[in-house]
């Protein structure tokens, strides 16, 4: 008997390493950064500084957190009971610290607020007038662009299905629609997501700063072929872009 609870007790044991093991397996392949959808390695204006901002409230985020512990580790230890016939000394109310912790907290959300609000101000503004344009359909489960500024020979606009061509380094003006359900476009290197509606126009600016293929995904769960509603965002520099253009035109030139 003793020996058959030994072994239990061994392999509950054995089990449980094994799982903390796997969660800190899966804990650090998140650190991994040479992912194709990596949101800090931002390619492009408008992901950089979302990238920024992130970091701006995260690093006095740590800080904060670092002290707090530290803090309430010291306060434990110096302040706990010592012998079991004393109550330690009774303190009731301190408004230094109180005024400290109400204040502090209050101008650091005030120094976030400012690059915050400016960034959003920015971000936010409609495309220049002079941007690229193309409509961006979310489709159960496809996305389609039409590319208003490219025509074809009857007059109409090039379209194309799950790859996005741009010109690197001009501003794309991107008109988000779904003609079914809600679908989120989202290239993380570039720009955050932004919901495509039925029945509605989503309008985000974006720009790549380099040439190269760029991975995006749906971001809003929008049925079972969701996970597979992936785009390709393909930034080339001016004379590969119209050789492209060109090429769905139907050759020539
Ligand atoms: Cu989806």
């Amino acid at each position: 008997m003793r020996f058959l609870r030994a072994r239990r007790i061994h392999l509950s044991r054995a089990l449980s390493a094994l799982l903390v093991l796997g969660l800190l397996a899966l804990l650090l392949a998140g650190c991994e950064t040479d992912t194709p959808q990596n949101t800090f390695d931002a390619r492009g204006e408008v992901a950089a500084r979302q990238r920024d901002l992130f970091y701006m409230a995260m690093w006095p985020a740590i800080a904060i957190l670092i002290l707090v512990c530290v803090v309430l580790v010291v306060a434990l230890l110096r302040f706990r009971r010592r012998s079991p016939d004393e109550l330690p000394k009774q303190v009731h109310g301190n408004t230094t610290l109180e005024l400290t912790w109400t204040i502090a907290p209050a101008l650091l959300l005030l120094v976030l607020a400012v690059p915050t609000v400016t960034a959003i101000h920015d971000l936010g503004r409609p495309p220049r007038a002079d941007a690229f344009h193309v409509n961006v359909t979310g489709i159960q489960w496809a996305w389609q662009f039409e590319y208003a500024d490219l025509l074809d020979d009857r007059g109409q606009p090039l379209t194309s299905l799950g790859e996005l061509h741009v010109p690197t380094g001009r501003e794309i003006s991107l008109t988000i629609r779904a003609s079914d359900v809600i679908h989120s476009f989202w290239v993380p290197k570039l720009a955050g997501k932004l919901d495509a509606i039925p029945g509605r126009d989503n309008v985000m600016w974006l720009k790549a700063d380099e040439d190269g293929s760029f991975s995006g995904q749906c971001a809003e769960f929008c049925g079972r072929g969701h996970a597979g509603m992936k785009l390709t965002l393909i930034a080339q520099n001016q004379e590969d872009f119209q050789a492209w253009a060109n090429e769905q035109r139907g050759g020539g030139g």
